[in-house]
């Protein structure tokens, strides 16, 4: 039997989970859960990311506490990052990557083809461009990175979660020396894969994990087949099928399709979808339950937006922003229907784009994270694509970062499609048929 610990901050909580790991059998135990989002400070959005990491070591704490535990992998959203200075010491708190500083930036020509990725104006190169903190930067740490220097005093960058940046060649897997060649020498740490060793923290061997939690989620979708697709919905609807290398094509760049590294060197090729942001930032304003809105969305009309519309990116009034788009006042109820049903139908878009533009075809969605919760989703999900939906694991995430650190370990064997088997057979799952 092996214990590891997962650390994984998502954008609106965290948590700390042991999984318990035999050959044929994983089991997760929730040990510490946290909130998290942005926090305003004067004019900019930051994380509270020495909050997250108190909590992380809470955690840590309360994960061996009855036993020991054999390694710890940590996990985050992507794309955000701290800057150390030369002694190591953290420049200020990282930037939110809702915040506006990267509002009206315009990608260079070419970038495309060079590192295969979406363009989103939050991505790691453009937020460099608009840091004022980067001349007296020694150092650059992605988040999963930063917590994990600061548990064992090693610096690395963990490649899916690298790729995310937009400064990796897609082609050689490396940091592309002309999109870098503008950066402080030395910024960017040498990369390291999920499976390598990535120090100690109090003895307890560090183990590089998918650090980008959508990487660590696409482990453990518990598919049977290779025709599947992908949501990996949560604050985001990570939306997509898993390839063996990229696609480059004009139009894939056209469709705002990114490549991004997976696990074991596969490509998560997928579109961002703005997700249950909607929903959150609804509920944030309204100081309401989700749970009672759901069921009374079940029975309401609602109307259709464009969910990724860059109009709902930043934090604010989200339910004044949805109803002006759809041109109507709206009850709470249909504000909520309407999100899901235009969630609903982008994700079957998406789906559909990346079987078009990949060739790969799909007979299965797979809808994991904590939108896998939202019942009413994935029937609409379903009935939107004219596809099967196979729901759960909520926690798809901390499960895959689970895993790829008991395979390090040597508890489990086997390929992506090994471990997911196990997934499928360990983990409560709930099937929708389209109507
Ligand atoms: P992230 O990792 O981006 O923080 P999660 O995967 O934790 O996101 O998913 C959070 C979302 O899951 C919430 O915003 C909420 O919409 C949805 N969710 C969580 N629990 C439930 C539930 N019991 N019923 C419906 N939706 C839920
Ligand atoms: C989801 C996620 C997503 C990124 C976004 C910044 O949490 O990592 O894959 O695009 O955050």
């Amino acid at each position: 039997m092996t214990v590891v610990a997962a650390v994984d901050l998502g954008a609106s909580s965290g948590r700390v989970v042991r999984g318990i790991v035999t050959a044929d059998e994983v089991r997760m135990e929730e040990v510490h859960r946290f909130p998290n989002g942005p926090v305003r400070r004067g004019d900019a959005l930051h994380w509270d990311v020495s909050g997250l990491y108190r909590e992380v070591l809470t955690g840590l704490r309360l994960a061996s506490r009855s036993h020991g535990i054999d390694s710890i992998g940590i996990d985050s959203w992507a794309v955000d990052y701290g800057l150390l200075d030369a002694r190591g010491e953290l420049l200020g708190e990282p930037v939110h990557y809702r915040d506006s500083r990267t509002d009206g930036i315009v990608p260079p020509e070419g970038l495309y083809e060079i590192n295969g990725l979406q363009f989103q104006p939050f991505n790691t190169m453009f937020q460099l461009m608009a840091e004022p903190l980067l001349p007296q930067a020694a150092h650059l740490l992605l988040i999963p990175d930063l917590i994990s220097y600061w548990l064992t005093g090693e610096r690395g960058a963990e490649y899916t979660n690298a790729t995310t940046t937009g400064l990796i060649d897609v082609r050689s897997g490396r940091w592309s020396d002309g999109l870098t060649r503008h950066l402080p020498p030395g910024l960017l740490p040498a990369l390291r894969h999920p499976g390598d060793p990535a120090g100690t923290h109090r003895g307890i061997p560090v183990t590089a994990v998918g650090s980008h939690d959508t990487a660590s989620a696409v482990v453990a979708v518990p598919a049977e087949t290779e025709r599947f697709a992908y949501i990996s919905c949560g604050t985001w609807s990570l939306v997509g099928v898993e390839l063996t290398g990229p696609v480059l094509t004009p139009e894939s760049k056209a469709a705002n399709f990114t490549n991004e590294g997976g696990v074991d060197g596969t490509v998560r090729y997928l579109r961002n979808v703005m997700g249950l942001w909607l929903l959150q930032e609804c509920l944030r304003v309204w100081g309401a339950e989700l749970e009672p809105l759901l069921r009374e969305a079940a029975t309401a009309t609602g109307a259709v937006f464009d969910p990724n519309d860059p109009v709902f990116l930043p934090p604010g009034d989200m339910p004044s922003r949805i109803e002006r788009w759809c041109g109507k006042s709206m009850t709470r109820a249909e504000v909520v229907r309407s999100v899901l049903d235009s969630l609903a139908l982008a994700h079957r878009d998406a789906i559909a784009d990346a079987q078009r533009l990949s060739g790969k075809e799909v007979e299965v969605v797979h809808i994991v994270g904590g939108g896998s919760r939202n019942e009413l989703l994935c029937q609409l999900t379903a009935d939107a694509c004219g596809l099967p939906v196979v729901a759960g694991p909520a926690e798809a995430t901390a499960l895959g970062n689970v895993l790829v650190q008991a395979r390090a370990a040597g508890a489990v064997r086997g390929t992506l499609a090994d471990l997911r088997k196990l997934v499928g057979r360990t983990q409560p799952l709930r099937r929708y048929q389209p109507r």
